[in-house]
């Protein structure tokens, strides 16, 4: 026994890292088209990406030459709301058509509605600083709502929220690129805690509106990431020990429970409760149907004094130089099912090789195909101790723009040359056929 009957075998991407078609059809500008230049490597930017906007069914042709049977796209919010109360009918009608064409090729479209590229017109009122934020999602997601759940099921709200406002208002390294760090640390907090609630709030009012306004009956979460740790060994006290390092006490942005306590367990970590009344838990508390996870590596390893002391000097890295951890997925779903309770969906899973088109015309890629067989054979171990895992998607379907890392960190299934936009299936492409077909590796 091992996946489940009906497990969901696919892929994923962000709009803003494939589509391309940045000022086409009425789209208006996100924070990413308008604020990334001189923030991205080699001053690359998403203009034009994969070009996945006007090649789409080129690209779900080749999804479904792979067997995949689940899309994960995002939808661009400043393509459907370009500006403050406009609705942009041609946008929308891009992704009517592509999950359409999903549907003819036997794949479920599955939407994340918030990728990170923020409207300029929500950013110029203050981004998710602005109070009225989270109803400027509602609306937005309840637009999208009546155009797709005719044909999707599946949805998530936020992806990463870690990322979003950790990245781009603490860090700095993603937009809008504000660097809080520099601030008076308790300032800071207070700031992300903030920023963290208004993302919440428009998780939750968001989910409401997908509730009440779907077609097919919805299935929502969250793409949650963040910190991950894996016990050093079987003892009861160091799984206790992952337990604990993975959901603090006194946990902060880089937490997953930071984001999942309030709004699976209807439960505030300290610094939140210091911002958020009552009311505003009840709307961020609301019923969720999978936990969603963006899963790349344990966190014990990352140099950044985890409690796993195994970081060793050569150790397998990928192109993006994280840790190569095979146990991280087993450990995810067994954690994070175990303190909520709800079924999970790896909602991201795969690596950055050094990938290239080789001299037979073929993109080798066995180091991501050992990569997988460790990370998928991890989860099919949680799958047959009876955790319910409900489906795996593959980071990403195609090369892509990597935000601030820019095009040369290759995370795909399907290597693109971006000069042509011509699109090479790797090797791994074929491996995970087989994984598809066999229900597992
Ligand atoms: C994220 C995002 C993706 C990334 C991927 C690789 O996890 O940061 O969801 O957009 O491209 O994770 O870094």
């Amino acid at each position: 026994m091992g996946f489940s009957e009906g497990f969901i075998w696919g892929a994923a991407s962000a709009a803003h890292q494939v589509e391309g078609a940045y000022d086409e059809d009425g789209k208006g500008l996100g924070i990413w088209d308008a604020l990334s230049a001189g923030h991205v490597k080699h001053g690359e930017n998403g203009n034009v990406a994969c070009d996945h906007y006007h090649r789409f069914k080129e690209d779900i042709a080749l999804m479904k030459e792979i067997g995949i049977k689940a899309y994960r796209f995002s939808v661009s919010w400043p393509r459907i709301v370009p500006e403050p109360g406009k609705v942009n009918e041609k946008g929308l009608q891009f992704y009517k058509e592509l999950v359409q064409e999903l549907k003819e090729a036997g794949i479920e479209p599955m939407c994340t509605l918030f990728h990170w590229n923020l409207p300029m017109w929500l950013h110029e009122l203050g981004g998710w600083r602005y109070e009225g934020i989270s109803d400027a999602f509602a609306e937005y997601a309840k637009i999208v709502v009546e155009a797709l759940s005719d044909k999707v099921e599946k949805w998530m709200t936020l992806n990463e929220p870690t990322c979003f406002i950790g990245l781009g208002y603490g860090i700095g390294v993603h937009a809008p690129f504000e660097k809080g760090i520099e601030k008076p640390q308790d300032e800071m907090k207070a700031d992300i805690a903030s920023l963290s609630k208004n993302a919440l709030l428009a998780h939750g009012k968001a989910a409401k509106a997908i509730r009440e306004n779907a077609v097919l009956p919805p299935k929502i979460g969250i793409a949650f990431n963040g910190a991950l740790a894996a016990p050093v060994s079987d003892r009861p006290e160091d799984i206790e020990a992952a337990r604990a390092a993975t959901s603090p006490e006194n946990s902060f942005f880089g937490n997953v429970s930071w984001w999942a306590d309030p709004s699976i367990l209807g439960k505030l970590p300290p610094l939140l409760e210091k911002v958020t009344t009552p009311e505003e838990l009840a709307v961020i508390y609301q019923p969720l149907d999978f936990f969603g996870y963006n899963c790349y590596n344990t966190s014990n390893y990352e140099d950044r004094g985890g409690i796993n002391p195994a970081v060793y000097p050569g150790m397998p890295r990928t192109a993006m130089d994280w840790p190569i951890t095979p146990d991280a997925l087993y450990w995810a779903a067994k954690l994070f099912h175990e303190r909520y309770g709800l079924p999970i969906l790896i909602t991201e899973n795969g690596m950055a090789n050094i990938d290239f088109v080789m001299s037979d015309g073929k993109v080798h890629d066995p180091q991501r195909i050992e990569y997988l067989k460790g990370y998928i054979g991890g989860l099919q171990k949680a799958a047959e101790e009876g955790v319910p895992v409900l489906g795996y998607l593959y980071w990403s379907i195609l090369d892509n723009f990597e935000w601030a890392e820019g095009y040369d960190k290759r995370f795909g299934l399907i290597h693109v040359d971006y000069r042509t936009q011509k699109r090479v299936r790797k090797d791994s492409s074929y491996w995970y056929s087989d994984v598809i077909k066999n229900n597992g590796v």
